[in-house]
């Protein structure tokens, strides 16, 4: 059989496709037979590669293979739905691998990583398809410039299984000298950008409608972007700042400076910094076809706030669209975004998107000085800078607006009665009851399927996150009730004091609350004690699901592979419990038992990925809860309710607990 050409398939170390001669690009046609020998020599594995006959990609290939790839920019979306359509519409797997290997070496390969993520991740065929992680296909979105170079050196002199990590500092993106650095752990954790990727991968904006209109996604956008907030603050007031001023004014100067160290391996360039005292300015940037004024994110701001205070939108067509309790949020929340489900995207424009895109400009709004965006303009790299959370605490801001709007909770519905919290309390460890500990850790990751060079094999860096020591809770509920009840219990914490040190106002604090853990509980007659490990956090993933081909002595394959890319989204575990301080940060665990009467979606949730649905929602099904995300702290109190004391039903209790940071490191177990 004649010999084709043949492609390293990465990530299994010697399988190689075996590619027809018209699908390599032009460039490397006439080296068909050599690339045959220099790739399929060692091979344990042929993957034959179908020839198939090829959709135009067109505007697809206009995106050149060195340039950086934003999906805030409209142009860049569009075409990755154009890419998505391809993947999706193949008839069968072979079709697929055939498509891709074709698109491979011709497409931007930010663009065919993101647009086969989606597929894979959409097609029914492929449930099963095992991706590499995120941050292994591109390190140089999460880890510091200078690694690849140390990277590349160890392994051409030091052989594989001998490599010792490369080690990142902590501190390396600004010094102390800088306040708003005091951040950077939480800012520029590997797990949470992976988590900020991945749930902005499971829920696009742009792509086939299909696709696109998963079950309340607009108002997950705003629950889960609230919750970023809510949890930033919460840093910051550990960190003896105060909470971060939301970026309102769009003609006023941005003080935050960020320079991100990162260098793009696929655009060989520097990710472009931001000096203090930027000003957003009028975009007009030909190659990506942008041309928008400052003034129109006003303009899109004012309507979205008249149709909260109207209680209707109005749509292409003007007809009135009701912002009602129950779906007002949702609506909004594609509005806001906005995605293709917005109602009107021509009246109220793209608002989140393009501050997104203006701020990632703000260093070359006309291209003058030809460089790409800032971390802004990219879901792996935008939790990085100081901006995002201004950005983001402004939009959230517009969410809280259209909540102080809805009806107020009555006690009826806060209360399950019959049902008391009667005794709440953390556990952990050889520790004092009621205290959380942090600390920090250290943990290695393989880069080496992001890079090029020679010899093969890993090359791991090793980088200090947050983490907390393992807890439970434990829970008494007394059910008085006549008979068996079902509840859902729903745990939060929040400092218990504001920035002055002063006990919050109900109002303010609601918004500080942060969601820890929910879950179901059968309520027999009488006493219940629950227990409940932290590692059993309805809003995490566990470590080596964050960062998955981590560890590699964990066996591969079997359930926890399959499925990968939506279960890869989820809050880290590491960073599930605030730093604290060394002091100990005062906080309020606050437990509510609501009636699962009333929390019910009928639906099966059986089957993998139905572990972090706080944020993430469960894949293929609607999302877990039934009562508005948020609940019970997304609407402002009902009548005399000044203080948490007063909110409290008697199925919520809270209990008084301290976070108490350790500066101290855990070193990996030896890998080497
Ligand atoms: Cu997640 Cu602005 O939506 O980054």
């Amino acid at each position: 059989r004649p010999r084709e050409p043949v492609f390293i398939a990465k990530g299994s170390k010697k399988a190689v496709f075996s590619v027809p001669n018209e699908y390599l690009a032009d460039k490397y046609k006439p080296l068909g037979v050599a690339l045959t020998n220099r790739f399929g020599e060692d091979a344990d594995e042929r993957i034959d590669v179908k020839k198939i006959s090829i959709p135009p990609f067109g505007e697809i290939l206009e995106l050149s293979r060195d340039e950086n790839f934003s999906l805030f920019i409209p142009k860049h979306r569009r075409i990755a739905g154009r890419l998505i359509d391809i993947f999706l519409g193949m008839r069968n797997v072979d079709d697929l691998v055939s498509v891709a290997v074709y698109a491979r070496d011709r497409v931007n390969p930010y663009l065919f990583n993101y647009a086969l993520s989606v597929a894979i991740l959409h097609r029914p065929d492929t449930q099963d398809v095992d991706l590499p992680s995120f941050i292994e296909s591109f390190p140089d979105k999460y880890v510091d410039a200078k690694v690849f170079a140390q990277a590349r050196e160890q392994a051409t002199v030091v052989p594989e299984g001998s490599r010792p990590p490369i080690e990142i500092p902590k501190d390396y993106t600004a010094s102390d000298l800088e306040e708003e650095h005091r951040l950077a752990y939480f800012r520029e954790d590997l797990g949470i950008n992976l988590h900020h990727w991945h749930w902005h991968l499971v829920y696009p904006f742009e792509a086939a409608r299909e696709v696109v209109a998963k079950n309340r996604r607009g108002e997950l956008f705003y629950y889960m972007h609230q919750q970023i907030i809510a949890r930033y603050n919460f840093e910051r007031l550990c960190n003896k700042l105060k909470r971060v001023t939301r970026f309102n004014d769009f003609k006023q100067a941005i003080q935050e400076a960020y320079f991100p160290k990162l260098d793009s391996l696929v655009a060989s360039r520097s990710w472009p910094a931001r000096v203090g005292n930027q000003r957003l300015k009028d975009l007009n940037r030909e190659v990506d076809q942008i041309k928008q004024d400052v003034d129109d994110l006003k303009r899109w701001s004012d309507r979205i706030y008249a149709a909260i205070h109207q209680g209707s939108a109005t749509d292409e067509r003007g007809r009135k669209i009701e912002l009602t309790e129950n779906e007002g949020i949702d609506i909004l929340g594609n509005m806001i975004e906005s995605s293709i489900l917005s109602p009107n995207r021509t009246f109220y424009g793209d608002m989140h998107n393009m501050g997104h895109v203006f701020i990632s400009y703000v260093h070359d709004p006309d291209h003058r000085h030809l460089e790409s965006f800032g971390v802004m303009g990219d879901s792996a790299t935008a939790m990085r800078d100081p901006i995002f959370y201004r950005w983001h605490s402004y939009i959230d801001d517009i969410f809280q607006e259209y909540k102080a709007t809805l009806p107020r909770y009555t006690e009826n519905q806060l209360n399950f009665p019959g049902v008391t919290v009667s005794k709440v309390e953390i556990q952990v460890q050889g520790g004092s009851a009621n205290t959380l500990n942090t600390f920090w850790q250290q943990s290695d990751v393989d880069m080496s399927r992001g890079m090029d060079f020679q010899p093969r094999g890993s090359v791991f860096v090793r980088f200090t996150h947050l983490q907390h020591q393992p807890f439970t809770y434990k829970i008494t509920v007394k059910n008085s009730s006549n008979g068996n009840r079902k509840g859902t219990c729903r745990i939060f914490i929040a400092p218990k004091l504001d920035e002055r040190g002063n006990p919050w106002l109900y109002r303010d604090q609601k918004n500080m609350f942060v969601e820890l853990d929910k879950f179901t509980v059968n309520l027999k007659q009488g006493q219940n004690n629950i227990t409940r490990a932290s590692s059993q956090s309805s809003v995490t993933i566990p470590f080596e699901r964050t960062f998955r081909n981590l560890d590699l002595n964990r066996p591969q394959g079997g359930e926890e592979l399959a499925q990968f890319n939506f279960c890869g989204c989820g809050w880290p575990q590491h960073m599930l419990i605030p730093k604290g301080t060394p002091e100990g940060m005062p906080c309020q665990l606050f437990v509510m038992i609501s009636n699962y009467e009333d929390d019910k979606v009928n639906q099966s949730t059986e089957g993998v990925c139905n572990d972090a649905g706080s944020y993430c929602g469960i894949k293929d099904k609607l999302y877990p809860d039934r009562r508005s995300m948020g609940y019970p702290f997304d609407r402002i109190p009902r009548n005399g309710v000044d203080t948490l004391q007063q909110f409290l039903t008697s199925n919520m209790r809270v209990q008084d607990v301290t976070i108490k940071f350790t500066n101290r490191t855990v070193r990996p177990k030896s890998r080497n």
